[in-house]
């Protein structure tokens, strides 16, 4: 191989590892290799902050299950994106992340920008390097792609000092490796899970994005049906079971422990697949599983298993793979034993009757009534009636998720996205991100007012690459979530209700959505009333190129 700049070299790597976008904002130590890139077929989707681009990549990620491309610029480019960063690495995106900085031979002198950039990226992604010798350079970035794609799946941070870009290798560009890992438990593992699952009375399925990340819906499925088994899910922001399915019991939720605590008790099998247990932001310190429950966990991240509780079996195994031979093990009409003789008949009811009062709820089947329907019910519901074919929905709505959920329950694999990690201002960059990675599908993305201002400027992102995804923004004046989580707080300390912080309240000065939408280059409409819905819908899917409506809840 001859010998070429390392800045250029990158693009030949990044094309056989066929990777065509990267998301990003530049600065001056990036522009060599951002000048080498316009001589590449590579699109540079340009986001105007760090946190943007992240989300983005995150989205495309997310849904084209492949890597993505992001560029960020030194300590202060890196420091933007890292909230979101922390959110991909929670959620398993594989992104691979290049950040500039000026050079190894000013190490020494501390100048403007410098950072320890691999030690800042550390926390947030599941690998960090720095490329310090130009014959590493490919070497390192198939490093990061088979890093990044390999489960557990995060992002990658490789830290490109411009000197060292400017310098010749001859490392040939070819495909990374990324290893095979679906891997299935030996035979007697999966017998092992079956008789402590088998003779269970009253068995329980904890899932998360693990069940999505394998494709193991049906699988799953399958093994409740078996179990006659509740599923819920404990970290769930795609779909890994069919909410509509009778075996959906809801959510534990995302910020106290003793609603997950609630959902487990009484259960004397737990299958947990998938998923880290238990996510909360005040999780039960002490393990909220019954004393004999037996606990199985399936999962490719063996950090995860027995984390904070022990377990009797974990399996390190692809969770496809490992349900199929469970389900098998335990046969199609499920265990014989104690708990069999009326498994069929009385699962249907049980999967809701651990419903705690502050989870989320399974989606009622009843739309509420006409006239006193919300706004956000009356445009979830008519939504659902024209919905368009394959339509795929990005839900930040936050305390404004009740009714989608209701009337657009989340039932196909890769039409529904969360955010994860609590980290907000995913919405609107992750659409677009979901968008560009599958063109095909009609892409609506709902957000708080509050959420939606964190990465607002993506908008100019959509109308810059004329991203055709759709955008609510579900507008009720506050940060209500915290309003919601204080009370509850005071309740539990006994402290009488009093006003919330003002530090809750966003009506001082209204946000104009629309008209800020509109500066971005992004056509918008406000609706305030239950009338203007239906046009206002059929304005949004009939305008080619994204759209954003301002929809003014309580
Ligand atoms: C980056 C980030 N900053 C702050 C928070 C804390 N936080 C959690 S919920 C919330 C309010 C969100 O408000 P909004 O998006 O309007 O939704 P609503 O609660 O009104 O439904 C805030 C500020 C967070 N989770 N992430
Ligand atoms: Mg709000």
């Amino acid at each position: 191989m001859s010998a070429r700049p390392a800045k250029a070299a990158l693009f030949e790597q990044l094309a056989a590892d066929g990777i065509s976008h990267m998301f990003g904002n530049p600065g001056t130590v990036e522009q060599g290799f951002l000048d080498e890139l316009e001589r590449h077929d590579l699109t540079y989707v340009l986001a105007l902050h760090e946190g943007a681009a992240v989300g983005m990549a995150d989205g495309y990620a997310r849904a084209g299950r492949r890597p993505a491309l992001v560029q960020l610029h030194s300590g202060v480019g890196l420091g933007n994106g890292i909230g979101m960063l922390y959110q991909a690495r929670r959620g398993g995106s594989p992104l691979v992340v290049l950040v500039g900085e000026a050079g190894i031979r000013y190490d020494a002198m501390d100048g403007q920008m410098a950072a320890d950039l691999v030690a800042m990226a550390r926390p947030v992604t599941k690998y960090a390097t720095r490329v310090t010798d130009v014959r590493s350079t490919l070497r390192v970035l198939r490093r990061a792609v088979k890093t990044a794609m390999t489960p557990p799946l995060g992002p990658v941070v490789v830290v490109l000092p411009a000197d060292i870009m400017d310098e010749l290798t001859s490392e040939p560009a070819v495909p990374t490796s990324v290893p095979d890992t679906r891997s299935v438990p030996a035979p007697q593992a999966v017998r092992e899970a079956a008789r402590l699952l088998g003779p269970a009375r009253n068995p329980l399925i904890l899932m998360g994005d693990g069940v999505a990340a394998s494709g193991a819906q049906r699988e799953l499925t399958d093994v409740a049906e078996r179990l006659g088994a509740p599923v819920w899910g404990v970290n769930c922001s795609e779909v890994n079971f069919d909410t509509t399915h009778p075996l959906y019991g809801g959510q534990t939720g995302h910020m106290f422990g003793k609603d997950s605590a609630k959902v487990v008790a009484g259960a004397d099998a737990v299958l947990i697949v998938g998923t880290y247990v238990f996510p909360e932001v005040f999780p039960e310190l002490d393990s909220p599983f019954d004393p004999g429950a037996r606990i199985v966990h399936i999962d490719l991240d063996a950090y995860e298993i027995a984390k904070n509780f022990p377990v009797d079996l974990g399996l390190v195994a692809d969770p496809r793979l490992a349900l199929a031979a469970l389900a098998a093990e335990l046969g199609p009409d499920g265990p014989a034993g104690p708990g069999s003789a009326d498994r069929a008949a009385r699962l249907p009811e049980r999967a809701r009757t651990r419903t705690p009062a502050s989870a989320a709820p399974a989606p009622a089947p009843a739309p509420a009534p006409e006239a006193d329907a919300s706004l956000m019910d009356v445009f979830a519901r008519t939504l659902a009636a024209r919905a368009p074919e394959g339509l795929t929905v990005f839900d930040e709505a936050l305390t404004a998720s009740g009714p989608l959920a209701r009337h657009l329950p989340p039932r196909e694999p890769g039409r529904f996205f969360q955010t994860r990690g609590g980290s907000l201002g995913v919405g609107i960059p992750g659409a677009l991100g979901i968008k560009l990675a599958r063109p095909e599908l009609p892409v609506i993305a709902f957000t708080g007012d509050g959420g939606s201002m964190y990465t607002i400027q993506a908008l100019w992102t959509a109308a810059r690459e004329d991203i055709d995804a759709k955008f609510v923004i579900c507008n009720n004046g506050r940060y209500r979530l915290l309003d919601l989580n204080i009370a509850q707080y005071w309740g539990e300390l006994g402290i009488a209700p009093h006003d919330a912080p003002g530090s809750f309240d966003l009506t001082r000065p209204d946000i104009g959505f629309a008209d800020l939408a509109r500066s971005l280059g992004v056509p918008a409409r406000r609706v305030e009333k239950a009338d203007e819905v239906a046009s206002a819908i059929e304005e949004m899917w009939a305008h080619q190129g994204p759209y954003l409506i301002d929809l003014v809840i309580d």
